[in-house]
């Protein structure tokens, strides 16, 4: 039963339904699929096959459009519950987190500052097309020991590389560490433009989180 209603959420975001996806999400909640099974199971397959259709040109711009529209409005009636999951949990650590200059993917971004808080971070989500100047004076202003950096396109990867040597610059680099991530984006390149560490999705980013926290402890 939760399999084929996961299986809708999933073909809901393909078809670009987001009325049907958001009825679904609650549909599936409120029957006591985990919170993380319906993003895990249902909504993150719809994304990456509408990703695919767009790459082999089957699917067009409005088609993503759609996809994102349903995914955001899931992801409000998720986010409470995914939150809810981790209520008792202390402050982990500080994240300035944002999406790169240049680039207004903001889903992923979103995802993985809503894990990180669930999981008890102090998240200070800057938005999406952030300039190095805004990272670094939000990390000045908030003390955060942590920067998250995403990017989803490849001419926008490199913009990761600019925040980490303003960072620098600042001479704020030796007391913050910086994750980076995005589908473009690898552990190779994260070691190529000096970041601390490569999450490849939003659990990743926690574990990673919690490592580079406790490092710099
Ligand atoms: Co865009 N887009 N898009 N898009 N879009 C991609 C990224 C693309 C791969 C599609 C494709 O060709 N198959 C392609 C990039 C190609 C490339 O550069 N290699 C692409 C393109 C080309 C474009 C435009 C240039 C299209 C155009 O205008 N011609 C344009 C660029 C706009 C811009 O940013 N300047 C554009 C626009 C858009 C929309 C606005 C329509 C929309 C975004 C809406 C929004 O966010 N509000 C959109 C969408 C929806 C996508 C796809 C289909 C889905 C992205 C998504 O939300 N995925 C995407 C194809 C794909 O990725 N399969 C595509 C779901 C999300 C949960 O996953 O974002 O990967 P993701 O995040 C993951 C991990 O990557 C990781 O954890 C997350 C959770 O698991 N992660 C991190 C992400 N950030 C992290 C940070 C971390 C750690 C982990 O630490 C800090």
């Amino acid at each position: 039963m939760s399999r084929e209603l996961l299986e809708k959420i999933t073909a809901s975001l393909v078809d670009g339904d987001p009325d049907l996806t958001v009825d679904l999400t609650g549909q599936a909640l409120s029957g006591g699929v985990e919170p993380i099974a319906v993003l895990n199971d249902g909504l993150l397959p719809g994304m990456r096959i509408v990703g695919q259709k767009f790459s082999d040109g089957e699917y067009f711009l409005p088609n993503l459009i759609v996809a994102a529209m349903g995914m955001k409005r899931a992801m409000i009636v998720l986010e409470p519950e995914l939150r809810a999951r981790h209520q008792a949990m202390k402050v982990a650590g500080s994240v300035v987190i944002g999406t790169v200059q240049g680039d207004i993917h903001e889903i992923g971004k979103t995802l993985v500052a809503t894990m990180l808080s669930a999981n008890g971070f102090e998240v200070h989500d800057l938005g999406v097309d952030v300039s190095a100047e805004q990272f670094v004076a939000k990390v000045r202003e908030t003390g955060a020991g942590l920067v998250g950096l995403s990017a989803l396109l490849t001419t926008t990867m490199t913009v990761q590389r600019e925040v980490v040597r303003a960072l620098e610059a600042a001479g704020l680099r030796g007391r913050v560490k910086v994750m980076v991530g995005g589908a473009p984006v690898s552990e190779q390149w994260a070691k190529e433009i000096g970041a601390d560490g490569f999450a490849e999705d939003a659990v990743a980013a926690v574990e990673l989180a919690t490592r580079l926290v406790g490092t710099a402890a």
